[in-house]
């Protein structure tokens, strides 16, 4: 596509994120499939190694020819590179240092957990202590989302009244497993968001499609 974004995204992955972003800016893109994670199996990314040797996505190819990797990188720069859409506060904003912070601290805090979750060998050859690797992944998970949530003050999203690439990210990571349940369980407040951004009609058709729903995500323990 020369004169729009080329993404290597997965359906369920992270890059779903970046997709429910470039459908609210309105911007050509085009989606490479680039990771599969089928039954279960550790991540193939073989599709993805030629523009990011981490083998993983998203990564976006720039209508210039450039990569960038990075969920958080590449959020906050579509936001720059389409003020109009208003998604990202700028330098000015007084929202710019949460806005800054928390993307980071998804990326960083919450995120880069699944390199780990998604294949423990890749660590631990001893199949044995999967089960708590698992488990205490998911414990730091939530401690993390229960931090951000006594450190964020929501209103309709997660930085006052207008949406931004943080709620788009937020609401995509905590698809994750151990899914919705135990985020809303952490972190009620931005789990009333995520569900204001899963509704989000102009959205409806890529969450459909690309990161569907499973009923019972978000029920809580009576
Ligand atoms: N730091 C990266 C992490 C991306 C990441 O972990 N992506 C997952 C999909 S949600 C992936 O490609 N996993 C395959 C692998 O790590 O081998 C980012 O924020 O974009």
């Amino acid at each position: 596509m020369a004169d729009g974004y080329r993404l290597y995204s997965a359906e369920g992955s992270g890059g779903v994120a970046v997709e429910a972003a470039l459908t609210l800016i309105g911007a050509p893109f085009e989606v490479i499939e680039a990771v599969s994670f089928e039954d279960d199996a550790p991540p193939d990314g073989e599709a993805v190694a030629k523009v990011n040797p981490m083998r993983q996505v998203p990564a976006l190819v720039l209508a210039s020819g450039e990569v960038m990797t990075e969920s958080a990188a590449i959020l906050i720069r579509l936001g720059e590179l389409h003020p109009r859409a208003g998604l990202a506060p700028g330098p000015d904003d007084p929202r710019r240092s949460a806005f800054l912070r928390w993307m980071a601290y998804v990326s960083s805090a919450i995120y880069a957990h699944y390199w780990l979750k998604d294949d423990p060998f890749r660590l631990v050859p001893d199949a044995g202590q999967h089960a708590a690797i698992n488990q205490n992944i998911e414990d730091r998970i939530a401690d993390c989302w229960r931090a951000m949530e006594a450190q964020t003050r929501p209103g309709r999203y997660i930085l006052g009244d207008e949406l931004t690439m943080l709620d788009l990210y937020v609401t995509v990571v905590s698809r994750f497993r151990p899914r919705r349940q135990r985020f809303g369980e952490a972190a009620p407040r931005l789990a009333e968001v995520a569900r204001r951004v899963d509704s989000d009609p102009r959205l409806a058709a890529l969450w459909a499609e690309r990161y569907p729903f499973v009923d019972g995500w978000d029920r809580l323990p009576a």
